[in-house]
C-alpha cells in the first residue's frame, strides 16, 4: 500500500494554496519559479508511481523553464525511453498538482494505483537534474522530498542540459542490452558526440571557428566541455556564458531571443564578422539557431525549417550514394509555424506531414518514416532511425568504395543525433558535419531556399481556452465566426498565409502571419491580432 504516513509528513511541507491551478501542458508544469514548491513535491511522488508502474524502468525529471525569463521555472517527466511522459499521465500530474489538500491528495494517489494497476512493491527509480535558474535548488529539494516519500532509488544528474537528462534516461534503461545507448554519464554523452563527429569530419578541410550563444544558461557549462572534446575539430568560441549573473538568462540572447525579434543578440555585435556563421542555444539547451552576417552587415537566420532542409537533402543523398534510397525513405515533420518558403522547397522533394505544436506530436509523426526528420522553426527538432533503419544499416553490404563510405556515414550520424529529443549541442555538430561536406558557409545554406517574411504576435484575452484549433492548428473552429474573418484578410495579401491559436506554454493567443513582403506580413499579423482582441 502506500506509504501514506510519509506522505502526509512530507506533504505538510510543501501545502498547495488555494486558488492558484497549475497545468500539466506541452513542456509539463512551467509558471513562476516561486509558486512551484507544491508542484514540484508532487511531481516526485507522481515519478515515483509511473516507475513501478513501468516495473522499475528509470523515469527523468527535469526542473527548467527553458526559453522563458529567468524568474520562471518548470518540471517535466521523462519516459523509459528518453521521450516525453506519456499523454495520458498528463491528465494525471495535473489532478495531483491541484489536490487542495493532503487529503484529497492521498485519495488522489490511491484513485491512481488503483486505476493504473500500479503494483507498490515494484522499485521506483529516477533521475534527476535541473537547469541553471536561481529557483532550480530549492526546487529540487521539494522533488526530491516527494522521492523521500515513496523511497524511490534516485540518481541526482545535477546541472545540466535537457537534452542530457533525456540521454541519460535512455542511457540507464537500455545499459547492459544490445539497444545501449551509449555510457550512462554525462562524459558518455560528450564522448558519444564528440567520438562520432570527429569520424563524421576525417579527412575534411579544417572548420573555421563557431560562436555559440549559451544564452547564459546551462548550455554553457556543458558546451565547455564538449569543446574541450571536440579540441581542433571543431574550434569553438563560446559567449554569453554568465550563469551566475543574476537576471542574464535568456535576457538579450539565446536563440527564443534571435528567432522571434529576428535579430542578432546585442553582447554578439562586437564578436561577429562579416561571413563568419554563430549559433545561439536557449535556457537548457534543447533549440538552436544559426545566423552569419553578409558582407554588408546584414543579419540572416538560419532556423529550425533551414536546419531541417540542409540535414534532410544531406540524409537524403546518402541513403542515395549508399544503394539504400529504394529502402530507406526520409520523411519531414513540420508543425504550422514552419515557413511557407521550407514547406514548398522540401515538399518538392519528399513527404511533408504537418502536426500540432509539442514536441510529442512532431515525435511520434517522425516515428512513421524509415528516416523522420523534424524541427519546429524554433530550432528544437531531431532526426529520428526507427529500429527498422537502424538494423537495415548495420547489416547492409555495400557493393562499392562509395556505398560503403556513405553507409558508415550514415551510422556514424546515428550516434552523433541525440535521438531522444531536441539537442542543441547535438544538432550543432550534426549541422556542422553537413556543412563540412557540402564546403558550405552560411551563404549557401541560406540560398536552399527563400523565406517568407513573417511576424509572430502574442496576444492577451480573457480567455484564451476558447479558442479551439483543426487541421493541426492551422483553423479555428472557435469562437465562431472569427475563421472566416481571418480567410477574408489573408485573402487581400499576396503570398499572406496567417493562423491564431492558444499558446499552450504561456497565457496567452498566438499570431502568425506571413506575405510576400515584410511590411505586408507585419500589417497582417496586426490585422489578424486586431480580430483576436
Ligand atoms: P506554445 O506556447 O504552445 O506556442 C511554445 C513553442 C512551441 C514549443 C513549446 C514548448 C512557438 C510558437 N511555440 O509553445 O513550438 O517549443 O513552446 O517549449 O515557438
Ligand atoms: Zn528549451
Amino acid at each position: 500500500s502506500l506509504p501514506v504516513d510519509a506522505i502526509r509528513a512530507l506533504a505538510a511541507q510543501h501545502p498547495k494554496p488555494p486558488n492558484v491551478t497549475f497545468q500539466y501542458g506541452t513542456a509539463g508544469f512551467r509558471t513562476l519559479g516561486n509558486a512551484l514548491d507544491p508542484v514540484m513535491f508532487r511531481v516526485g511522488i507522481l515519478a515515483a508511481l509511473r516507475s513501478k508502474r513501468l516495473d522499475g524502468k528509470t523515469i527523468g525529471v527535469m526542473v527548467t523553464a527553458s526559453h522563458n525569463p529567468e524568474p520562471d521555472n518548470g518540471v517535466k517527466l521523462v519516459d523509459p525511453r528518453g521521450e516525453m511522459l506519456e499523454a495520458s499521465w498528463e491528465a494525471y500530474a495535473t489532478k495531483l498538482a491541484n489536490a487542495p489538500t493532503t487529503d484529497v491528495l492521498i485519495s488522489v494517489l490511491e484513485t491512481l494505483v488503483q486505476n493504473l494497476k500500479i503494483d507498490l512493491s515494484k522499485p521506483a527509480r529516477v533521475v534527476y537534474a535541473r537547469d541553471t535558474r536561481p529557483s532550480g535548488a530549492a526546487l529540487i529539494a521539494s522533488v526530491e522530498d516527494g522521492f523521500k516519500a515513496m523511497g524511490v532509488e534516485a540518481r541526482n544528474a545535477g546541472v545540466t542540459t535537457t537534452p542530457v537528462l533525456h540521454y541519460l534516461v535512455k542511457a540507464i534503461n537500455t545499459k547492459g542490452t544490445k539497444d545501449s545507448y551509449g555510457d550512462d554519464s554525462e562524459e558518455g554523452y560528450l564522448q558519444k558526440l564528440s567520438t562520432s563527429f570527429k569520424k563524421l569530419v576525417a579527412g575534411k578541410p579544417a572548420i573555421p571557428p563557431l560562436i555559440i550563444d549559451c544564452a547564459n544558461g546551462v548550455g554553457a557549462i556543458v558546451a565547455e566541455k564538449l569543446a574541450k572534446h571536440l579540441g581542433d575539430t571543431l574550434p569553438i568560441i563560446l559567449q554569453n556564458t554568465a550563469i551566475d549573473t543574476i537576471g542574464a538568462l535568456n535576457n538579450a540572447c539565446g536563440a527564443d531571443y534571435v528567432k522571434t525579434s529576428q535579430r542578432l543578440p546585442p553582447s554578439l555585435s562586437s564578436v561577429l564578422k562579416p561571413g563568419q556563421r554563430a549559433c545561439s542555444l536557449d535556457g537548457d539547451a534543447d533549440r538552436l539557431i544559426y545566423y552569419y552576417l553578409d558582407d554588408r552587415s546584414q543579419f540572416h537566420m538560419l532556423d529550425g525549417d533551414k536546419i531541417a532542409a540542409l540535414v534532410a537533402a544531406f540524409i537524403v543523398e546518402l541513403t542515395k550514394s549508399a544503394g539504400l534510397d529504394s529502402q530507406i525513405q526520409v520523411g519531414i515533420v513540420q508543425t504550422a509555424y514552419a515557413n511557407g518558403g521550407s514547406t514548398k522547397y522540401l515538399s518538392e522533394r519528399l513527404p511533408v506531414k504537418c502536426v500540432p505544436t509539442g514536441v510529442k506530436h512532431l515525435h511520434h509523426a517522425a516515428e512513421h518514416y524509415d528516416i523522420g526528420v523534424y524541427f519546429e522553426a524554433n530550432g528544437h527538432g531531431t532526426v529520428l532511425f526507427s529500429p527498422d533503419t537502424l538494423e537495415k544499416l548495420s547489416t547492409y553490404q555495400p557493393s562499392t568504395p562509395a556505398q560503403h563510405t556513405a553507409l558508415n556515414h550514415l551510422i556514424n550520424l546515428t550516434n552523433v543525433i541525440n535521438q531522444t529529443v531536441g539537442d542543441a549541442l547535438s544538432d550543432m555538430l550534426l549541422v556542422e558535419v553537413v556543412l563540412a561536406h557540402k564546403s558550405y558557409s552560411g551563404i549557401e545554406w541560406n540560398s536552399l531556399y527563400v523565406d517568407l517574411p513573417n511576424r509572430l504576435v502574442k496576444v492577451v484575452v480573457a480567455d484564451r481556452h476558447l479558442f479551439k484549433t483543426e487541421d493541426a492548428e492551422r483553423r479555428l473552429v472557435s469562437p465562431p465566426g472569427l475563421q472566416a474573418k481571418i480567410d477574408e484578410l489573408v485573402r487581400r495579401y499576396e503570398g499572406g498565409r496567417s493562423f491564431v491559436r492558444p499558446s499552450g506554454t504561456e497565457d496567452v493567443v498566438r499570431v502568425y502571419a506571413e506575405a510576400a513582403v515584410r511590411a505586408q506580413a507585419d500589417e497582417l499579423a496586426f490585422r489578424v491580432a486586431g480580430l483576436v482582441y
